[in-house]
């Protein structure tokens, strides 16, 4: 049993969030881990507020644990999204890439438990004071939209200046790491590749195959030229993409080639032409197994780990 101040302001059994990923974290996966005991986050990424309000309505009928929604800020319908969690009453809402400060209040006036995805120490000092009830601090290891530190420098550096609960992100997949993020002081882990290679999961078969295939070299990052850096699994698609950066393709070309192959991917199985958002904790993923086994399996490794622990050091 890892009890720890985020279990208890979720009201969750187990200290793992399950990130809530763009076109591959519906209701089906956040289901399986709410389930389980963790908290499943559904993933709005660029999707309409319709969307967003089914996925809600059907988790609710999936489960009666509490679950979250992922907002990307830079969703046109973000406003709309955080209106339709309010109106469903849904238990937590997580954000990322931007500031959410304006979004909070209204947020925690409807109940909602309110925990920003952050990249810098300065932007969780910040938005402790706008009233998160927690701070996602994410490392540069994670797949998607990243920042620019590391989780190993960014997590006990966020952890010391806030003091709400801290969920470290980014480079997790197993019990080692959450024991390694409960020393760094953080409340729990988010994992979000790990639950990409779920049985729950809705993603194309082709994209878990890729992610097991990577290794710890697998994954690059492009967009960051034009200030949005993506850390995707390394294919024809992503080294292209690279390559029209170093050659100073102008930004609107270079963001009309990326749209929708995340989607391309996902849905399609398009891994040649397609974008595989994942983590570098690809190279130590080696199973597709069913979303509550991973959060047993973390959780049981983690506690015989620091039984191990506790025996050698003492
Ligand atoms: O949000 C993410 N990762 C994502 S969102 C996403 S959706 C999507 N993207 C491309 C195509 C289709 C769909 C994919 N990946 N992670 C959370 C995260 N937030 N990482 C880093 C940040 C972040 C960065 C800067 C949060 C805040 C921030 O603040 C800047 C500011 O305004 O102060």
């Amino acid at each position: 049993m890892l009890r720890t101040a985020l279990t208890r302001l979720l009201g969750i059994e187990h200290p793992i969030l399950q990130g809530g990923m763009a076109w591959v974290a519906t209701w089906e996966l956040a289901a399986a881990v709410s389930e389980a005991g963790g908290l499943g986050i559904i993933g709005a990424g660029s999707a309409p507020v319709d969307f967003v309000r089914d996925q809600v309505q059907r988790i609710k009928h999936a489960t009666t644990k509490p679950f979250g929604v992922n907002v990307p800020l830079f969703n046109p319908c973000a406003e709309a999204i955080l209106d339709v969690c309010i109106d469903e009453r849904v238990p937590a809402v997580t954000t990322g890439a931007g500031n959410p400060s304006p979004y909070i209040e209204p947020l925690k006036a409807a109940g909602i438990i309110v925990m920003p995805v952050v990249a810098s120490a300065a932007l969780a000092r910040r938005l402790q004071r706008a009233g998160a009830d927690a701070v996602i601090a994410e490392g540069l290891e994670s797949g998607g939209h990243i920042g620019d530190v590391s989780t190993i420098a960014l997590v006990p550096q966020v952890v010391d200046a806030v003091t709400i609960p801290v969920v470290a992100a980014g480079g997790f997949g197993d019990g080692r790491g959450l024991l390694a993020a409960l020393a760094l002081g953080a409340s729990g882990v988010q994992m979000g590749t790990r639950f990409v290679c779920s049985e729950e999961c809705i993603a194309h078969i082709n994209y878990k195959r890729a992610i097991l295939k990577a290794n710890e070299r697998g994954t690059i990052v492009t967009g960051a030229s034009i200030g949005h850096p993506v850390r995707c699994i390394r294919n024809p698609m992503s080294l292209e993409f690279q390559e029209m950066e170093k050659r100073g393709v102008a930004t609107d070309d270079m963001i009309e080639f990326g749209t929708g192959r995340l989607r391309q991917a996902a849905v399609n199985g398009d891994t040649v032409q397609g974008s595989m958002m994942a983590g570098q904790v690809a190279g130590l993923i080696h199973d597709i197994v069913p979303a509550g086994e991973i959060v047993r399996r973390t959780v049981d490794d983690a506690e015989a780990l620091l039984g191990r622990l506790c025996d050698r050091l003492r």
